[in-house]
């Protein structure tokens, strides 16, 4: 592939709306941008997507930004990579941290579909023109949550996720739902309940929610299954699922109905798209998960998405809803709850390099 240099940036940008969930308040975001350059100089555009601290999973930034430069990066540098299929065998020596691969692997294929002179998405099956959005609303508080749903619908987003937990959810979801009863509506608690909560669980199935996501423990594949058994909700996994094995194990004992595939929590597209192929077969529908992400990762998810078995709408807000300016041209913009797919070669928007600069606070290149 005449990878020549390979190059990080730490982002960092303050959230126009907090993002509250029982385990921590998000207000400022920082990512790592990684640019894989070959020797004509095109540039394949990466977004590592781990949290400054570790709440969602167990990687930081700061442990991301170490395996990168420790590991994977003179890994890739030394073994001259043919194809990003290589990636696999450099993978071998590095256990989990999915989300520092799933960064090089965007941006390695990036760099191969510029190469081919392709969109991404088409080097995977994509076969969408446009991908339906969703959007979530993470705050406790009641009457922002209906206010917020109220200003998406104008959007036309097609569905819409709220962050639940024991203490937040019936009264929550019975005001939700006398504001806004027919709207697609989900719930997802982030691992905020236990088995013992099952009978408690099971009277959300009133609120003919399209799904609960990860009820139970973030690295739980058993329990779900008893409690899939117990309520009408279908059961959608998020946190339990970082690898194809994983999916594999939650299909074969019916661990839920629906999985939220995240690139960046399942090490990459090659694993993602895997998970993809084993749900359509199997006849489980799928969703793109988001990451509150800048637009390089997004960017990502939209080509994700254009695959045929997601079809329920994914967490692919606007630019606008998290940012003041994204780093991407055009900006990602939700018009009648739906988004572009573009067409052009690699992730197919361009990286808005002014705007990545202002938002950098570190950066390193690396050459062999
Ligand atoms: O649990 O799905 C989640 C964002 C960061 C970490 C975990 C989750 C989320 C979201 C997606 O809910 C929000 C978004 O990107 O719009
Ligand atoms: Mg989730």
């Amino acid at each position: 592939m005449k990878i020549q240099s390979i190059s990080m940036q730490i982002i960092c940008s303050d959230l126009k709306i907090p993002f509250q969930t029982h385990l921590e308040t998000v207000k400022k975001r920082e990512a790592i941008v990684i640019k894989v350059t070959d020797t004509d100089g095109l540039i394949g555009y990466g977004e590592a997507v781990p949290f400054s601290s570790p709440w969602y999973t167990e990687e930081t930034i700061k442990s991301c930004y170490h395996i990168l430069k420790d590991f994977i990066i003179p890994k890739i540098l030394q073994n001259r990579l043919q194809h990003p299929k290589d990636l696999a065998e450099i993978w071998k020596g590095i256990r989990r941290n999915a989300m520092a691969k799933s960064g090089m692997e965007q941006a390695v294929w990036d760099l191969y579909a510029k190469q081919q002179g392709i969109y991404i998405g088409k080097l995977f099956g994509g076969e969408r023109s446009k991908v339906a959005a969703g959007v979530v609303i993470a705050t406790p508080v009641i009457s922002d949550a209906i206010r917020q749903i109220e200003e998406y619908k104008k959007d036309g987003y097609k569905r819409f996720k709220i962050k639940i937990s024991p203490r937040h959810d019936l009264e929550m979801l019975d005001e939700i739902r006398k504001a806004h009863p027919d709207i697609a509506l989900l719930a997802d608690a982030n691992s905020a309940y236990s088995l013992h909560d099952a009978d408690h669980i099971k009277r959300l199935d009133q609120y003919g929610l399209a799904m609960i996501e990860q009820p139970l423990g973030h690295d739980d594949i058993v329990e779900h299954s008893f409690l899939q058994k117990q309520i009408k909700t279908p059961i959608c996994l998020d946190e339990s699922i970082s690898s194809f094995h994983d999916a594999k194990s939650a299909l074969l004992i019916g661990s839920c109905q629906i999985i939220n595939i995240k690139m960046a929590r399942v090490g990459g597209w090659k694993e993602a798209v895997e998970i993809h192929d084993l749900c359509l077969e199997n006849g489980v529908p799928v969703w793109v998960g988001g990451m509150i992400e800048f637009g390089i990762s997004r960017a990502h998810n939209i080509a994700l998405a254009s695959l045929a078995g997601f079809t329920i709408p994914g967490d692919l807000s606007s630019s606008s809803k998290y940012w003041e300016q994204d780093i991407i041209e055009p900006e990602v913009i939700v018009s009648d709850g739906l988004v572009d797919v573009p067409e052009r070669s690699g992730i197919g928007f361009s990286v808005h390099e002014k705007n990545l600069d202002k938002l950098t606070i570190y950066s390193e290149i690396f050459t062999l």
